[in-house]
């Protein structure tokens, strides 16, 4: 089911890259985009929602059988390089569940490592270049139910899987081969808001930043916690970006690109449809202070 379609999505202009004109891609609906920067290109791992399949909705509305892959390297253009893994290779899941959700994928020792949710369980592909071939493992990793999965690889090496469950974010370090865990799993506490998912953390400046949409108010916004230490305990710090109203989702990553932060999101200008999502993008600023400065979205 690898499809091999390579589209390149043009058009998009950052004017300087100053600002984007989002959403960064319109030829199908892109969700939950994790932005990582290998050599001298930014790729981006989203999630893909699709319209109601033989009349049926999935888990929450969404319908999410694959993952498509996206590159650019002048944030104006993005190529998609076509489903990178599809549902009907994950042999742990039921058939047609449609519950590929938010995704991550890191490089570590020349292998790349993509990380994926399916029916509340957290599995991983591997593959030698970051456009795949991905090979799916075929049993999800031990102790991690929950949807989700994002990943740390700290300066001295250590990785680190965060995820979300029941409302949680929860974390363990991983062992070398970073398809298992090498602890019990902990609940990252003090975060002081209600309904978190789609953990996102960095360092910079050797300080480690918690990003996590929140369900305050019926639509996600995203703030920050803090912390010294992968682990925690982190410190509540505020909102990123305010929440879409009617969206109900916001799912997000942040990365550095030639010298510039970068806030990736999604919302449904597009579509009016909070299951059908298209991702974006706006530059993010820290203060002198590491504090990081609100992002205005710029909407469709
Ligand atoms: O895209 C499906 C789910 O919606 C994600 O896993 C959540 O983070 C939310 O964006």
């Amino acid at each position: 089911r690898i499809l091999p379609s390579v589209v390149v999505a043009t058009g998009l202009c950052w004017s300087g890259i100053a600002a984007a004109d989002n959403p960064l891609v319109t030829h199908i609906y892109t969700a939950d985009p994790t932005a990582r920067v290998f050599g001298d290109t930014l790729y981006v791992f989203p999630s893909h929602d699709i319209v109601e399949h033989d009349g049926l909705r999935g888990l929450n509305g969404f319908m999410m059988p694959d993952y498509h892959l996206f590159s650019s390297q002048d944030l104006m253009n993005f190529t998609d390089h076509g489903v990178i893994l599809h549902q009907d290779q994950i042999s742990w899941i039921e058939p047609n569940s449609f519950e590929m959700w938010a995704p991550d994928a890191v490089e570590k020792d020349g292998k790349y490592y993509f990380y994926f949710p399916a029916q509340d369980q957290i599995g991983v592909a591997i593959a030698d270049r970051p456009t795949g071939p991905y090979v799916p493992r075929q049993s999800p990793i031990a102790g991690t139910a929950g949807i989700d999965p994002n990943i740390l690889i700290d300066d001295d090496g250590t990785s680190y899987l965060f995820w979300a469950r029941n409302h949680e974010i929860k974390a363990m370090r991983l062992k070398d081969n970073m398809v298992e865990g090498d602890m019990e799993p902990v609940i990252i506490g003090n975060l002081s808001k209600k309904y978190k998912e789609g953990p996102f953390v960095f360092k910079r400046n050797g300080l480690y930043y918690l990003t996590y949409p929140v369900d305050e108010h019926g639509n996600e916004e995203i703030a920050y916690a803090t912390s010294d230490k992968p682990l925690g305990p982190y410190t509540y710090r505020g909102v990123i970006m305010d929440m879409w109203q009617d969206c109900w989702t916001n799912h997000h990553s942040i990365v550095q690109y030639q010298g510039q932060w970068y806030l990736f999101y999604h919302h449904h200008d597009l579509s009016f449809d909070a299951s059908l999502r298209s991702m974006a993008a706006d530059k993010l600023f820290f203060n002198a202070d590491g504090t990081i400065q609100k992002v205005q979205p710029t909407r469709r």
